[in-house]
C-alpha cells in the first residue's frame, strides 16, 4: 500500500518536472513555475531525486530580482492556458526585476528557508547538501532582508501582503471584508482556470475583478513598494505568511552555524526572529478566539476570522505551550468533528465555510503538512497522526487532487475531490510524511 502510494507519487511529480528545470503544479490548470509549490515539490524530491529538488530551487532563485524580490509566478514559457499570464502582470515595469525571465510583480509565502534545511535533514550526502545550500542560503537572506526592509512600513516585525494571491490562500472569506471597500471596475477577460476544473470550485467572476484591480493600482506605480503601501486597498498581516517567515529565519540562524562564519548574518536574522515573535503572540492572537487572526493594515482593524492559517504559527514554535494548547481546543471544536477530515481550510462553523468552493473550506494537502509538522513540534501526537491519516486516506481514495472536501460522507460517495488532478505539492508532501 505504502509502497504504491510512493510510486504513484513519484509519476505524478515526475511528469510534471519541466525540461526548463522545475515543476508545474497541474497540468494545463498551471503551467508555470511558482513559487511555494516549488519549495514543497523540491522536499518531495529531496526523498528520491536530489537533482530534481535543488534544480527546483536553484531555478526559482534565478529568478530573483536585484532588490531581493522573489516572484509568485516564474513565466518560463508563453503557453496562454493560464490567465492572468506575463503580459498582464509586466514585471519589467518594475526596475530591479529579472531581465532574464518575465513573472508575477506579487510574493508567495517564504517557504525556501525551511525547505533547505529540510532537503538537508533528508540528505544521505550531507557534503554535497550542505554545498549546495551554501550555493544558495545568501540568496534566501536577501529575500528575508527585502521583506523586512519593503514590507513592513510601521516597523512592527510582522511583514505585510499586498494582494489576496500573495498569500496562498487566494478567496478565502478573510478577504470578502476588504473587497467590499473596493470600487473595483468590471473588467472584460477571459478567465481559463474555469474550462479546466468546475466553476463552482474556483473563486467568482467578482472576485476575479477585485484580484485585477489591485494588480492595476500596483502597476500604476511600476511595483513600487513604497507605493503600493501608500496606496494598495489590500494590506494585511497575515498569520500563514508571518510563521513561514518565522520558521524560516529559525532555518537560516540553524544552517548558517552549520556552515559558519556569517555571524552578521546571524545577528541580524535573530534581530528580525525575536520582534516577530513577539508581535505575532501580541498583536495576531486573540485571545477571545483562541487563535491567530489576521490584521487589516489599510483599514487599520484585525480580521477575526479562524482558517487553517491560523494554526500555523505551531509549525514555527510561535505560541506558548498555553497558547498552544488553547489553539488545540479551537481546532478540535470548530473544524474536528468526528464527521470531517482535518483540516477545513475555514472555519466550518462559520456562516462562509463553502466545502467545495477552493479556500473557503477544502482540505489542501499543504496546510495539512504545515499542521502536522506543528502539532509534532508541540507533543500533540495524537492530532497529528490523525491529520497524517486523514490525509492519506483522502489521496489513497481519490488521488492526488488540489483540494478535498472535508465532510466524509461526500468523500465516501465519491464526489469530494476537487482542482486539478496529479497537483504536484499533494504529491510530494504524501512522500514526505510517509518517509
Ligand atoms: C494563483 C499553484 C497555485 C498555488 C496557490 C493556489 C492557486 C493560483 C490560481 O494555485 O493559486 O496563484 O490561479 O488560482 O491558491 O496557493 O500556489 O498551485
Amino acid at each position: 500500500m505504502k509502497d504504491q502510494l510512493l510510486t504513484e507519487a513519484q509519476k505524478v511529480l515526475n511528469e510534471n518536472f519541466q525540461k526548463g528545470g522545475f515543476t508545474i503544479p497541474s497540468k494545463n490548470l498551471y503551467p508555470f513555475q511558482w513559487k511555494w509549490d516549488s519549495g514543497f515539490i523540491a522536499i518531495g524530491y529531496a526523498h528520491y531525486d536530489m537533482n530534481k529538488a535543488e534544480s527546483e530551487i536553484s531555478t526559482l532563485l534565478d529568478a530573483q530580482w536585484d532588490n531581493g524580490f522573489i516572484p509568485h509566478i516564474i513565466f518560463h514559457t508563453d503557453t496562454d492556458t493560464y490567465f492572468p499570464g506575463a503580459d498582464f502582470h509586466k514585471s519589467e515595469l518594475h526596475p530591479m526585476s529579472s531581465k532574464k525571465y518575465r513573472s508575477t510583480g506579487l510574493v508567495q509565502p517564504p517557504v525556501l528557508g525551511f525547505v533547505l534545511e529540510k532537503i538537508y535533514h533528508i540528505s544521505k550526502d550531507k557534503t554535497r547538501s550542505l554545498e549546495f545550500i551554501g550555493r544558495q542560503i545568501d540568496k534566501v537572506f536577501h529575500n528575508h532582508q527585502y521583506f523586512y526592509q519593503n514590507r513592513d512600513p510601521l516597523n512592527e516585525g510582522l511583514v505585510y501582503i499586498y494582494h489576496n494571491w500573495e498569500s496562498g490562500t487566494d478567496n478565502s472569506p478573510v478577504w470578502d471584508g476588504i473587497f467590499e471597500t473596493m470600487d473595483s471596475p468590471e473588467y472584460e477577460f477571459e478567465r481559463r482556470d474555469t474550462s479546466h476544473v468546475d466553476p463552482e470550485q474556483r473563486p467568482t467572476k467578482r472576485e476575479y475583478d477585485h484580484y485585477l484591480h489591485i494588480i492595476e493600482i500596483a502597476k500604476q506605480y511600476n511595483y513600487d513598494d513604497q507605493k503600493i503601501a501608500q496606496h494598495s486597498p489590500f494590506l494585511v498581516q497575515d498569520p500563514l505568511f508571518n510563521a513561514m517567515l518565522i520558521k524560516s529565519n529559525e532555518s537560516l540562524i540553524r544552517l548558517y552555524t552549520l556552515l559558519g562564519s556569517n555571524d552578521d548574518k546571524i545577528e541580524k536574522l535573530e534581530k528580525w526572529q525575536k520582534k516577530a515573535v513577539f508581535q505575532m503572540n501580541n498583536k495576531l492572537f486573540d485571545n477571545e478566539l483562541n487563535a491567530y487572526i489576521y490584521y487589516d493594515l489599510r483599514n487599520k482593524k484585525p480580521i477575526r476570522s479562524i482558517s487553517s492559517s491560523s494554526f500555523t504559527p505551531l509549525f514555527a514554535g510561535i505560541p506558548s505551550k498555553e497558547d498552544a494548547r488553547k489553539l488545540i481546543d479551537t481546532l478540535i471544536s470548530n473544524f474536528g468533528g468526528d464527521d470531517h477530515y482535518l483540516c477545513a481550510s475555514f472555519d466550518p462553523t462559520s456562516e462562509h465555510f463553502k466545502p467545495k468552493k477552493y479556500w473557503r473550506g477544502p482540505v489542501w494537502i499543504n496546510l495539512n503538512w504545515i499542521l502536522f509538522k506543528g502539532l509534532k513540534r508541540y507533543g500533540f501526537e495524537d492530532i497529528a497522526n490523525r491529520v497524517k491519516a486523514d490525509s492519506i486516506e483522502l489521496i489513497t481514495q481519490n488521488g492526488f487532487y488540489e483540494y478535498f472536501d472535508c465532510r466524509k460522507d461526500v468523500i465516501s460517495s465519491g464526489n469530494g475531490a476537487y482542482g486539478g488532478n496529479n497537483f504536484s505539492w499533494s504529491a510530494a508532501l504524501i512522500i514526505d510524511m510517509l518517509n
